[in-house]
């Protein structure tokens, strides 16, 4: 590092002085915390993102400001790489500690270690650039401000501020700019594309006046999503959606939106005994988890949920339908279709996938690890069942479905293509979109002509319950194939099995919180009751285990 660098590093670093006494970790989808303490770490990963850029060839990197689902009060920063994906977990390490390097001059050390190992020329002879998004939360744009600082104290390296946008939508337009040559693209192009896409599925409906599927409702967490929703809803002269909880008055995630609908499966706020039979969706506060819901009549705010396993299943049902349209045994290609989920998964719609005759394999929580995944694949769809999921498409695949689209002589299967093709541009190939996941399920409700009743009727889930254990320590969880198996501590994952197989159709782990401080207990069973009763037993051996014990 030159002499020039090292001090303007120096000069901008002293001026964001690390929290006393707090360690950070970049967890499972970047720094969350609450966002008064976090202009230093926002500022440090802003020179990190400067650093991937360089590291990449001078390739365009995000930077988005949201801490997502979580209270307004918090706040986060992520990147996203060249091809709008996770930050490479191989820098995870480095992100930890430039957050937590105590002062100014750790922090330079850290910086000029890590840029002479991974060769990045720190000595503005190149030049990087880093897009800048972030979600409605208050604390945003001073914290927009903050990662600029950090931007520019690299030499050669600009921030570029979009303003507040869908986490998706800034993932997009950054694979956009790298991977697909569109060097200005930006949330219009994204618009753009995935209302075209929308309209060429809906064109490509069989009898489409038979197909009427009624009005959608859109909870949208009071957050971002709403905003975008409808510019959607505009550009598309789509009548039949409402919006509500778009944040003009309710508090950002405050019992509205994806994860609070999904976790307590209640209706959020603004809905009630009106809606009853109305299809209703619900987005998290920065739009990339999506999940359907119906109100029950008389049911005291309960509701039937249409999570992401559901979704998953309606993409894979779909995607399966075009494909067998389109191909028969004697291709000579035959696209390799997976499905990845994780533990969350209901166990029903594994088994409903495998019935489908799917490869359906599991990862850890978090996109970074499915999305991976999803890669092996030509077609590789994946879902949390919390809402968060998208499709993969492979070049490979996309070049054979091009060739069918304009070879194909018959009509039918010239349309499969068409669809197909239509669907990976609708819907994200960086990262899991709520807005796009919503038209695309939109969409293949109407081809099927299903209401969302039936839909849901595709397989019942099984009863399950989640509870969160606060514990001293959660690193103190170790846990192991695909968190279905507790490592550590010794002698707990015995305790939990013995429970487990008391009850019939039982299944229950526990993983420490990649997001909180909080060790997670997930059962299911064959009714409610006995749901509750074993994440309710098991949470009390986690505490027993693990729990804050005066003089321990
Ligand atoms: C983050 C993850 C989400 C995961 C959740 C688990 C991304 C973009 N988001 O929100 O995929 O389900 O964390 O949270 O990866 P937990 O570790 O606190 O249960
Ligand atoms: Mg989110």
């Amino acid at each position: 590092m030159n002499e020039q660098q090292q001090s303007l590093l120096v000069q901008s670093a002293s001026r964001f002085p690390p929290p006393q006494g707090i360690k950070l970790s970049y967890g499972t989808a970047g720094f969350r915390a609450d966002a008064s303490i976090l202009q230093s770490t926002v500022f440090r990963i802003g020179i990190l993102a400067a650093l991937r850029s360089l590291k990449t060839g001078g390739a365009v990197i995000g930077l988005m400001i949201t801490a997502s689902h979580n209270k307004v009060s918090d706040n986060g920063v992520k990147v996203a790489d060249p091809a709008g994906e996770m930050l490479t977990q191989d820098w995870e390490p480095f992100a930890d500690s430039v957050a937590n390097a105590p002062d100014p001059e750790s922090l330079i050390q850290l910086i000029a270690d890590f840029a002479k190992k991974e060769d990045i020329p720190l000595n503005g002879s190149k030049g990087a650039t880093v897009l800048l998004g972030r979600d409605t939360r208050p604390s945003g744009e001073s914290l927009v401000e903050a990662a600029k600082q950090g931007i520019c104290s690299v030499i050669g390296a600009v921030g570029i501020d979009i303003g507040v946008v869908t986490t998706p939508q800034l993932h997009w337009i950054v694979r956009a700019r790298n991977k697909d040559s569109k060097p200005s693209a930006s949330e219009l192009d994204y618009f753009d594309q995935v209302s075209t896409s929308f309209r060429c599925l809906i064109d490509l409906i069989p009898n489409k006046s038979q197909h009427g599927i009624g009005k959608l409702i859109v909870d949208c967490a009071n957050g971002v999503g709403g905003e975008k929703l409808q510019v959607l809803k505009q550009k598309l002269n789509w009548s039949d959606v409402e919006i509500r909880n778009s944040g003009e008055q309710g508090v950002l995630n405050e019992q509205v939106g994806a994860d609070y609908v999904q976790k307590d499966k209640v209706a959020p706020q603004g809905f009630g005994p009106p809606d009853v039979g109305v299809r209703c969706a619900s987005l998290d506060g920065d739009a990339d988890r999506l999940v359907y819901f119906t109100i029950i009549p008389n049911g005291n705010n309960r509701i039937n949920l249409v999570d992401g396993d559901k979704i998953l299943s309606l993409f894979a049902l779909f995607i399966k339908d075009q494909l067998s349209i389109l191909t028969d045994y004697t291709n000579e290609y035959q696209p390799r279709v997976g499905v990845v989920q994780t533990a969350y998964a209901n166990g029903a719609s594994t088994k409903y996938l495998n019935q489908l005759g799917l490869h359906v394999i599991f990862t850890p929580t978090g996109v970074k690890y499915l999305h991976e995944k999803a890669h092996e694949f030509d077609i590789g769809i994946y879902f949390e069942a919390n809402g968060h999921g998208t499709i993969l498409f492979s070049n490979r695949f996309l070049r054979w479905l091009e060739d069918k689209k304009s070879t194909e002589k018959s009509l039918e299967k010239q349309n499969a293509a068409m669809r197909l093709w239509a669907v990976s541009k609708l819907i994200n190939q960086a990262v899991g979109d709520a807005l796009s996941g919503l038209l695309l399920v939109e969409a293949i409700l109407q081809h099927m002509g299903w209401s969302v009743e039936k839909w849901n009727e595709l397989y019942h889930d099984l009863p399950s319950r989640q509870l969160k254990v606060k514990v001293a320590d959660r690193t103190a969880v170790v846990t192991t194939n695909a968190e279905t198996i507790v490592e550590k501590p010794p002698g707990i994952q015995e305790a939990i099995t013995a429970l487990t197989v008391k009850y019939p159709q039982g299944r229950c782990f526990v993983r420490p919180s990649g997001t909180e401080d909080v060790v997670r207990v997930y059962a299911e069973a064959r009714t409610q009751e006995a749901a509750d009763e074993l994440a309710t037993s098991v949470a009390k051996l986690v505490d027993q285990f693990l729990g804050f014990h005066v003089g321990m």
